[in-house]
């Protein structure tokens, strides 16, 4: 019996792409082998705690528009070669399946990425990446990364998460407050201090540094809350392209800005991770309802 056909999963095809749907008792979810990409997490009791633009594609090496993507083994545009993949190449490749354990009320699900030739015309290092998902009550990733290379390297990672929002304008990320943050906006990525919650009044793209780890995704429109925690994360980015970028955007509708929110996890910037050989590093996120 291969992993796939374990009890509460079962592979659908959506587009070019194979995900893995996976039922317990606690909730349903949806996967994607490439990027090793979690769709939707829904609680049996609750709603979805993640986004997916209904726009969103589904075709082999294109970044999926939704739910957690892992930007690894860089964040953002490529430093130096504009022409290469942004938020790095994970999210677009085919992750293998290698351990899935079934429980009455949770799955946890371990996907492997490990450098190839491909990777390496990529980023010149030998690596292994690890993503353990469990499904349950609660929604845990924790991303292990190991230098097979026998030289150091630096890596920055992010979850890019998206929260569904009622109204953006109505909404507010709290655990932010007295943190600097670069202002991707802004002529010349001024740092800034953050005062008190952030909330949205227009496009917003701002980069946090040496950030807590604990934040709450306000929507105060329903009200509803989604309690996001990271360990071993020193970032968080919080984005909205609002209504002219998103009109840009392909794989959104053009109202899509007013109904969703990005609080990004990870280590970017100053907070890039720096592996020696031999060396590994995990980090994890969990979200939770209210
Ligand atoms: O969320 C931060 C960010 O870097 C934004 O600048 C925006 O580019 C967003 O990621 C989405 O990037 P993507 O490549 O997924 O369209």
């Amino acid at each position: 019996m291969s992993l796939k056909d374990s009890p509460g999963l079962r592979e659908i095809q959506r587009g070019e792409l194979t995900l893995l749907e996976i039922r317990n008792e606690a909730c349903t979810a949806l996967v994607s082998y490439q990027g090793a990409q979690v769709l939707s997490f829904v609680p049996t009791s609750g709603e979805d705690l993640l986004w997916l633009s209904e726009k969103a594609v589904y075709q082999t090496g294109k970044a999926i528009r939704g739910g957690i993507p892992l930007c690894f083994p860089w964040f953002g545009p490529h430093p130096e070669d504009a022409s290469k993949p942004a938020h790095g190449f994970a999210r677009n490749r085919e992750w293998q399946l290698v351990d899935v354990q079934a429980g009455a009320d949770s799955h946890r699900l371990r996907f492997r990425l490990e450098d190839d030739e491909q990777t390496r015309g990529l980023w010149p290092y030998r690596f292994v990446a690890e993503l353990e998902i469990t499904l349950g009550h609660t929604l845990e990733l924790a991303l292990s990364v190991n230098n097979r290379d026998d030289q150091p390297f630096t890596l920055s990672n992010a979850f890019h998460s998206y929260f569904p929002i009622q109204d953006i304008r109505k909404a507010r990320v709290d655990g932010l407050d007295g943190v600097t943050y670069i202002d991707q906006l802004l002529a010349g990525r001024p740092r800034l201090i953050q005062q008190d919650g952030v909330s949205f009044s227009g496009e917003t793209d701002r980069i946090y540094l040496d950030a807590g780890g604990d934040y709450r995704m306000v929507d105060l429109s329903r009200p509803r809350q989604i309690g996001v925690h990271a360990s071993n994360c020193r970032s968080a980015i919080v984005w909205n392209p609002w209504q002219e970028k998103t009109a840009a955007l392909t794989d959104m509708l053009a109202s899509a800005w007013t109904s969703m929110a990005c609080l990004e996890c990870g280590n970017v910037e100053e907070n890039r991770l720096l592996l020696r050989s031999g060396e590994d590093v995990t980090c994890l996120l969990r979200l939770t309802e209210g």
